[in-house]
């Protein structure tokens, strides 16, 4: 896979994103899911401990707020970290 640098936005990028409101293993489970779903998420892993999910996606398709957003239809709240 090539990686573009932040060439016009487009291509797989990587977010972090801090999540408050998650206390147990499903919660990061419905999380993670919930972003691994959506078209244009690569990949989603949820770190419980550390309140913080780390997202590769295609930035061509979404973007961080819409992250942030699906995180927030679960009930959860999300910032963004790190976008890049
Ligand atoms: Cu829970």
């Amino acid at each position: 896979m090539t990686s573009t640098n932040q060439t016009d936005g487009v291509g797989p990028l990587t977010a972090t994103l801090s999540i408050e409101g998650m206390h147990c293993g499903s919660c990061s489970a419905l999380i993670e899911e919930t972003l691994a779903e959506q078209p244009g998420v690569l990949e989603a892993s949820v770190d419980l401990d550390e309140a913080r999910a780390v997202v590769r996606f295609d930035a061509g398709q979404l973007g961080v707020n819409d992250l942030c957003g699906l995180v927030s239809s679960v009930g959860y709240e999300a910032t963004v970290l790190e976008p890049t």
